[in-house]
């Protein structure tokens, strides 16, 4: 019986491991320039959380089997071992630590990259529950806002100011935003109401937009394709509905769509 039970413990061990090197549950395909030194980072972390995990369970078999029960012997207690417990708590510690400083050098080059002059940007708000873009047209100057100017039933959804010439070209959508492929994408991100978090998940990117805040995220899309945007933040009744899709397109097909778009509002 404790021979099988060892086996249990090995064979769980291996088809967890063999799970992940097979990558049968993974990461969507991967879309952005910076996405990859996150996967590297999450990857490292499984690498080494795995081995651990993997002779831990060996052990923990092996143990099962080798004192096991024989004839009419009696466990014995046994109190502590120094050198053994100060072993691992300083190995689990390096490992954390030197993960985490790895890891937060990965998220400080993506978090507190600013987007170059020439960057593409597109304002992004999140309210319940929809995703407005906007972008600021031929002049490059987004108009002004105003909260006390929102009017839902006038599709108004940003309090724009048409009063203020910038405001005349602003191109607005509503749960849909295109970007090119390959080049800087700088989104200023709002929320109206409460919370919410501005998630597509094939670009590796996730930031919560904060009522009152103008959160910058800068990154650049790799692939062409329609990607879905989620909101990951719990922001009400009708969270799961609230999606966008979002289109990489080539250069041209990108100033293209944005050209019709202007000329359609
Ligand atoms: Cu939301």
């Amino acid at each position: 019986m404790p021979l099988a039970l060892a086996f249990f413990f090995w064979a769980m061990a291996l088809i967890t491991v063999a799970l992940f090197i097979a990558r049968v549950w993974w990461l969507p395909e991967l879309a952005s320039a910076h996405g990859g030194a996150i996967d590297d980072q999450l990857v490292l972390t499984l690498v080494l959380a795995g081995i651990v995990f993997f002779l831990a369970q060996a052990a923990l078999g092996y143990f099962i089997w080798r004192f096991r029960a024989r004839g009419s012997e009696r466990a014995s207690y046994w109190h502590e071992n120094p050198k053994m417990e100060v072993t691992w708590t300083v190995a689990t510690a390096i490992l954390f630590i030197g993960l985490g400083i790895q890891g937060n050098r990965v998220w400080a080059k993506y978090i507190l990259t600013q987007a170059p002059p020439d960057a593409v940007t597109v304002e992004v708000t999140g309210q319940q529950f929809a995703w407005n873009m906007r972008y600021a047209g031929a002049d490059g100057k987004f108009g002004r806002t105003d909260p006390k100017l929102i009017n839902d039933a006038n599709a108004n959804f940003l309090g724009l100011d048409e009063a203020d010439p910038a405001a005349h070209d602003d191109v607005l959508t509503q749960n849909l935003m295109a970007i090119p492929v390959n080049r800087p994408i700088g989104v200023i991100l709002r929320a109206k109401d409460v919370t919410h978090s501005f998630y597509v998940p094939q670009l590796r990117v996730k930031q919560d937009a904060v009522p009152g805040m103008g959160i910058r995220v800068t990154f650049t899309a790799t692939k062409t394709g329609e990607f879905e945007i989620a909101c990951a933040e719990l922001c009400g009744m009708q969270h799961y509905k609230m999606r966008g899709r979002l289109l990489v397109m080539s250069d041209a097909d990108y100033e293209k769509w944005l050209k019709d778009r202007a000329a359609a509002q």
